[in-house]
């Protein structure tokens, strides 16, 4: 049974690194969100909205089915899963409304510190860990690369020291963590922000007109930020 409403749907993360940032440009744009921690669902009580707060790794898949009509999610993720969907010959279509000014990191390789790299061709026949396995592999290809890639869905950064791959490909966003497990980076191979997505089908009048309604609010509210 599918559940008809039309009430906007807008998928976000739970808890982590975008929720904070997703949900206060919700409400920079006025919406009042009444949000109970443990809730899946949180009402906007000024609009016909429903926020859905679900694991990131989750959102591409709920816009690109229709489950959800817009969501917040990181490029990393949003790109990893179309690969994934391409593959798999599910749908992977979605429309970027915006490109937002959170969220900010790069997904790049790294390898021991104490290691003489000096180009991707140093990776030839490495075993490299990572949550990006799509993405990387893609990379790799590019750049003509053979490589074992393993797939980790956490502690990435410790897989060389535990002698699980020679190199990882992970997000980076200070580099305090590849410094502080004795890695460098020596790769970037996607750089990524948060964007705001759109399914492609949308067709509901309303809906639209809401979203249209929204839009030069979340831009005023980008604008106002620089
Ligand atoms: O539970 P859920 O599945 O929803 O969350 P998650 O744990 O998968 O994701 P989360 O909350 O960690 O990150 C959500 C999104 O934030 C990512 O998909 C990125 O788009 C974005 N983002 C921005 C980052 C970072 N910066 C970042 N630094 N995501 C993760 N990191 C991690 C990185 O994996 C590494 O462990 O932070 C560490 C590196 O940080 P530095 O500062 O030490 O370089
Ligand atoms: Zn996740």
């Amino acid at each position: 049974m599918t559940v008809t409403t039309n009430r906007l749907r807008i998928a976000i993360q739970k808890s982590g690194r975008l929720s904070q940032d997703s949900q206060a440009l919700l409400t920079s744009c006025g919406l009042k969100i009444n949000l109970r921690e443990q809730r899946l669902i949180a009402h906007v009580e000024n609009m016909d909205i429903d926020l859905l707060r679900v694991r990131d790794d989750d959102i591409p898949g709920l816009v690109m089915d229709g489950v959800c009509d817009l969501g917040f999610v990181g490029e990393n993720v949003l790109e990893e899963v179309s690969l994934q969907r391409q593959l798999d010959n599910e749908t992977y279509d979605y429309t970027v409304l915006a490109r937002l000014d959170f969220g900010g990191c790069r997904l790049s390789i790294a390898v021991p510190q104490e290691e003489d790299y000096k180009s991707v061709k140093d990776l030839e026949g490495r075993t490299i860990a990572t949550t990006y396995p799509r993405l990387l592999n893609r990379y790799l290809k590019q750049n003509g690369v053979n490589c074992r890639i393993v797939n980790l869905k956490g502690s990435v950064e410790v897989a060389p020291r535990a002698g699980l791959a020679d190199a990882i490909c992970d997000l980076v966003s200070t580099g305090a963590t590849l410094e502080a497990n004795g890695l460098k980076e020596v790769e970037v191979i996607y750089r990524s922000k948060a964007v705001l997505i759109q399914r492609r089908d949308l067709a509901d009048e309303k809906q639209l007109k809401l979203i249209k309604k929204l839009m030069p609010r979340i831009q005023g509210v980008m604008q106002a930020n620089e």
